[in-house]
């Protein structure tokens, strides 16, 4: 049977994050890929305003039906989730209708640039160190190991400092971790990768200075990879050369700041994918 993938986040209706970012970048790499949204917002949280439709409520009636009808997914990955609550909720969905031993991808996007988004305390970083406690995978940036961690967050980093970070994650979460934004110089960017004791770091430029929803696309270009059978340090690396591509596309576009121009370059992550 087809791999199918849920992925569970917010459909930010303009703004090129979460849901609108994930789907299209999955399904584009020839996996089924099905949805159910945390929230709706008319914009990501970076905007000045946005309004904000909590769908808490709805999720647990949207599991009983897929739990009725026999529907099961062969792997969830989830993204920004609107409350504290609905990690219980996520939860109850990986035991209902995630097939057994299918991959559960969590990146636990909520905090970036030593900050958590607007709207989330600590009560969430703790409810989301307990939905990473039973992930196979996740996929932190600097700002939210830190805050899952307790560890202060800087800008400047160092081996100690990373390998630090990742022994404290592995504390907390059983599975593999993929570290996004580990940089040693200036000029350069990259993912440190946690895989049973062992870290590997990937290492390439950095082009412009921090663009909004590139977490979303590395999670969503590393689960496509992951689904299409690639180990999960090819799965890293393809991810960072196709962020990379993105951000490359978008560096001349100022008013472009809201996101990057995935759209051209999807074709390049599937032919990295494919080779
Ligand atoms: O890209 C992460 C993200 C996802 N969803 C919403 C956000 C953000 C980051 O600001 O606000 C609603």
């Amino acid at each position: 049977m087809d791999k199918k993938v849920l992925t569970i986040q917010d459909i930010s209706c303009f703004g090129q994050c979460s849901l609108t970012v994930a789907l299209p970048i999955i399904s584009a790499c020839g996996i089924e890929t099905a949805i159910l949204p945390s929230a709706v917002l008319s914009n990501h949280t970076a905007f000045s305003q946005f309004t904000f439709c909590d769908l808490t409520n709805e999720m647990p009636k949207v599991k009983e039906g897929w739990k009725e009808q026999g529907i099961s997914f062969s792997a969830l990955y989830t993204g920004y989730l609107g409350s504290a609550k609905q990690i219980a909720i996520v939860k109850d969905i990986i035991a209902d209708c995630i097939e057994k031993g299918g991959p559960i991808i969590v990146d636990p996007a909520m905090a970036d640039c030593g900050k958590l988004y607007k709207g989330f305390n600590s009560e969430y970083v703790n409810e989301m160190k307990e939905l990473c406690a039973v992930a196979d995978i996740i996929l932190p940036n600097i700002t939210e190991a830190c805050f899952m961690t307790d560890t202060p967050f800087k800008t400047e980093l160092d081996k100690n400092y990373v390998e630090d970070l990742l022994f404290k994650l592995a504390n907390i979460c059983s599975g593999k971790i993929v570290l996004t934004g580990v940089s040693f110089n200036p000029d350069k960017n990259g993912v440190a990768v946690y895989d049973n004791g062992k870290i590997n770091y990937y290492e390439h430029d950095r082009v412009g200075g921090g663009s909004h929803g590139t977490g979303d696309v590395y999670a969503s270009a590393f689960v496509s990879a992951l689904m299409c059978n690639k180990d999960i340090f090819t799965a890293a690396k393809i991810a960072a050369d196709f962020t990379l591509l993105c951000i490359k596309n978008t560096v001349n576009h100022p008013d472009h700041w809201y996101g990057v121009r995935f759209e051209p370059v999807l074709k390049d992550l599937i032919e990295m994918i494919n080779k």
